[in-house]
């Protein structure tokens, strides 16, 4: 026996159940008070809840991979739902290739270009909500994403009602065969069959992101099947991360008026406002990563071939690493938080989130004096994303 490893700290939690998702903070705090590393017995895998593990093994792409999957199935042994994403779920030096043709569409360029439109649309939609009962979600955190996004990719009108579900099913497809993925698997054919039909070059607006995507396959940079995989990536990771993005900006502004105040007093802290709402909230709450060979983590070993679940919601609110974490305060040095991961996967559309953040702060702070919760909110589950399904409110 050795005297030298410490005992790694068990858990029985199931961190993928509705009784979970409607208040993971207790859990979560529990999770780091056990240790670095805890075994989370339930589905054999390693949890990591602390800032420092969860930083570590986000940069350190060569021991905790992504090419055996970001979700709890292990694509060396199962087969994937659907082909794999190109950057998503591959390691450098495939994935550096993929991404830049992506960043280059997400660039600061096309963000200066939206820029001005944003603004404005985000500015007529909080205008046309105001002094009636609504619903946040719907009308407010939905409503926008939906009438900026699938216009500036260049998709067709007809069928945009897939979108969401689309991305609810590929978030709840980290998680364990359980009942939310099973029943979204069920209903995923209509679904799949739409976006992947959109992806193809000939279906995009030739003014779009998409399009920009595809001219990347014309220089020969990538193939025009990578290029139809790479504009899969935008429809899955761009819609419903922001619609939650923006919706824990609501929920945090709503519940802590003196930080609203703030922001109505200067609407230049808006872009602030919205990341430190997507520290506190983290919209995605988990990934995994796939040990490449033995390693070590805060002391522990782990194996290779193991899955390591990182808790990004609870690394964003460690005491360790965080002065009042669980407060929202939209002066707060936001940076390091991990709400959009790091390293070399870091969220890439993560400056069109921000914008669209931003400019529904903006609007809120120029617009609105009072945000009034009229109703209990109604939480939305999901293996990964954490959000509301519906917030009754009253802006005036
Ligand atoms: C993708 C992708 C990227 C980030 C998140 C995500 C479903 C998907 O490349 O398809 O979540």
């Amino acid at each position: 026996m050795s005297l030298d490893i410490p005992a790694l700290p068990r858990s029985d939690l199931d961190p993928f159940s509705t009784d979970f998702f409607d208040n993971p903070f207790p859990e979560h705090e529990k999770l780091r008070d056990a240790g670095p590393v805890v075994w989370l017995e339930r589905y054999g895998v390693y949890g990591i809840a602390r800032y420092a593990e969860v930083h570590r093994v986000l940069n350190d792409w060569r021991t905790f991979c992504s090419s055996r999957g970001v979700g709890l199935q292990d694509f060396l042994r199962e087969t994937p739902w659907r082909p794999p994403s190109l950057v998503l779920e591959t390691d450098p030096p495939e994935h550096d290739r993929a991404r830049k043709v992506l960043a280059r569409v997400l660039s600061p360029i096309t963000m200066r270009e939206l820029r001005d439109s944003f603004i404005e649309t985000a500015d007529a939609l909080v205008r046309s909500i105001l002094g009636r009962e609504i619903d946040g979600v719907a009308d407010l955190a939905q409503a926008f994403p939906l009438s900026v996004f699938p216009g500036q990719i260049g998709l067709r009108t007809e069928g945009r009602e897939h979108l969401l579900p689309y991305a609810g099913l590929a978030f709840n497809a980290f998680g364990p065969d359980n009942d939310l993925r099973r029943s979204a698997m069920e209903r995923a054919a209509p679904h799949i069959a739409w976006v992947s039909e959109q992806c193809r070059r000939d279906n995009l607006s030739p003014h779009g992101l998409g399009a920009r995507v595809h001219a990347a396959a014309a220089t020969g940079e990538v193939t025009e099947e990578e290029a139809t995989l790479l504009v899969r990536s935008l429809l899955t990771a761009g819609i419903d991360t922001t619609v939650n993005g923006i919706g824990a900006a609501l929920y945090s502004l709503a519940r802590f008026p003196d930080q609203f105040a703030a922001l109505r007093a200067d609407p230049a802290r808006a872009r602030n406002a919205f990341e430190e709402a997507i520290r506190l909230e983290s919209p995605v709450q988990t990934f995994f990563r796939t040990t490449t060979c033995d390693t070590e983590l805060g002391g522990t070993p782990v194996p290779e071939g193991a899955k390591v679940l990182m808790f990004l919601a609870s690394a964003n609110r460690d005491p360790r690493h965080w002065d009042r974490p669980d407060h929202f305060d939209i002066t707060r040095t936001t940076s390091g938080h991990v709400g959009f991961g790091a390293g070399v996967h870091m969220c890439v559309g993560q400056l069109l989130a921000r914008l669209e953040g931003e400019a529904v702060l903006q609007a809120l702070a120029r617009n609105v004096a009072r945000i009034e919760i009229t109703g209990a909110p109604v939480r939305a589950y999901n293996n990964t994303l954490r959000g509301l399904a519906s917030f009754p409110l009253r802006l005036t």
